[in-house]
């Protein structure tokens, strides 16, 4: 079955967005606008997954769930002809989610890597919900049988589980989804990663082996979207480097991560490839190429700082935004949990 093009992502509202996040998620969000119906979510059901100490409590969940959407629109995504909500207005996420538990086996989530990395060595210590994660993900994109899935490096993994959960759901049932008028036994579509640009994995700017983060100790390691041009200044400027000028070719960043990674944080914001931008400073000092990277940072943050602030200045507005964006996310949802209760055979009113 050709599916419909339909694009869904997320971010999670546990505050400190970053440009990580920006660069390897939300950019993408915002051209593939032009070319497909995007559903955009804030996935406050998986802030949960971490301690209450990480998302910060109730209040803090419903501002950066706000601060989320802000930066959403203020980086140019259109909530009136695409869709931005937050997850847990639409409760097919949860119970997709159910279904699919029951269609995931163990020894793929066993294998998750991020699940490893964020319980640490602490793991009879994780909730559930955090090694369930990936499963929930799955639901939040099939939920829309979206195809295409913007995300950062980090996610592939994820996105990757979410392709066989799609195929074993069409495997296990295919009797009943070709009995249900789908006749090839495709019910759900296996998404496509959307993964690219210079940015797709920005590192931490104090460590070029570690992901920028926003759970990070160090407010010094990432730069945050709501910074201001003296903190954005500060932070690259203390950035770590290596004693070398930067090569003038793309080989010469291979053993250097903390150059390779200022150079393609240069290049996603410039919309170049690296290759332009160490022609143009390849042979020079980190000093100078600073400097330059700094003007770029603020010239391109500090508008999307502003709105952000404007807009969360107003949460009465922001929650309008969410909960129409929700009406319309639910009624695309309700669609896709009617006929998978059909297919896996629940009862159900007509
Ligand atoms: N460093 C990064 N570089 C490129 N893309 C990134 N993303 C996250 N970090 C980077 C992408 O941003 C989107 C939203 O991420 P998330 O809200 O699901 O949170 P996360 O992946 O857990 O990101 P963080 O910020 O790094 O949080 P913690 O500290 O909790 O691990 C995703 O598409 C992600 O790939």
């Amino acid at each position: 079955m050709a599916f419909v093009e339909r694009v869904f992502s997320g971010v999670q509202p546990t505050g400190n967005l970053h440009l990580g996040n920006y660069l390897g998620a939300i950019v993408n969000f915002v051209k593939m606008q032009e070319t497909h119906n995007c559903i955009y979510c804030v996935v406050d059901l998986h802030a949960l997954t971490q301690p209450v100490e990480v998302w910060g409590g109730p209040s803090e969940l419903a501002r950066n769930t706000r601060e989320v959407t802000a930066a959403f629109i203020a980086a140019g995504i259109d909530p009136k002809k695409h869709i931005v909500f937050n997850q847990s207005q639409v409760s097919g996420h949860a119970e997709l989610a159910w279904i699919f538990n029951c269609v995931a086996r163990v020894g793929w989530l066993n294998r998750m890597t991020q699940f490893k990395e964020k319980a640490g060595k602490d793991r009879e210590n994780a909730s559930v919900g955090l090694y369930d994660y990936p499963v929930l993900m799955a639901a939040d994109i099939l939920l829309y049988r979206a195809t295409h899935v913007p995300v950062g490096d980090d996610q592939k993994q994820h996105l990757e589980l979410s392709r066989d959960i799609a195929q074993k759901f069409n495997n296990d049932f295919g009797d009943s989804i070709r009995g249900h008028g789908f006749n090839d036994g495709m019910y759900f579509p296996l998404p496509e990663p959307f993964i690219t640009g210079p940015a797709t994995r920005v590192m931490s700017l104090r460590d070029g082996t570690k992901k920028m983060s926003k759970s990070d100790a160090s407010d010094y390691s990432r730069i945050n979207l709501t910074d201001d041009a003296d903190t954005i200044a500060q932070k690259i400027r203390k950035a770590k480097t290596d004693p070398e000028p930067l090569p003038s070719e793309e080989k010469g960043l291979e053993p250097r991560p903390e150059a390779d990674n200022l150079v393609g944080i240069y290049a996603a914001l410039s919309e170049r490839p690296k290759a332009g931008v160490l022609r143009e400073f390849g042979g020079g000092q980190f000093s100078s190429f600073k400097n330059a990277l700094v003007e770029l940072c603020v010239a391109k943050l500090s508008p999307i700082a502003a709105e952000m602030k404007r807009l969360v200045a107003d949460p009465g507005h922001v929650d309008a935004i969410l909960i129409e964006g929700a009406d319309r996310a639910r009624a695309i949802a309700a669609e896709t949990m009617k006929a998978t209760q059909d297919i896996v055979g629940f009862v159900r009113k007509r």
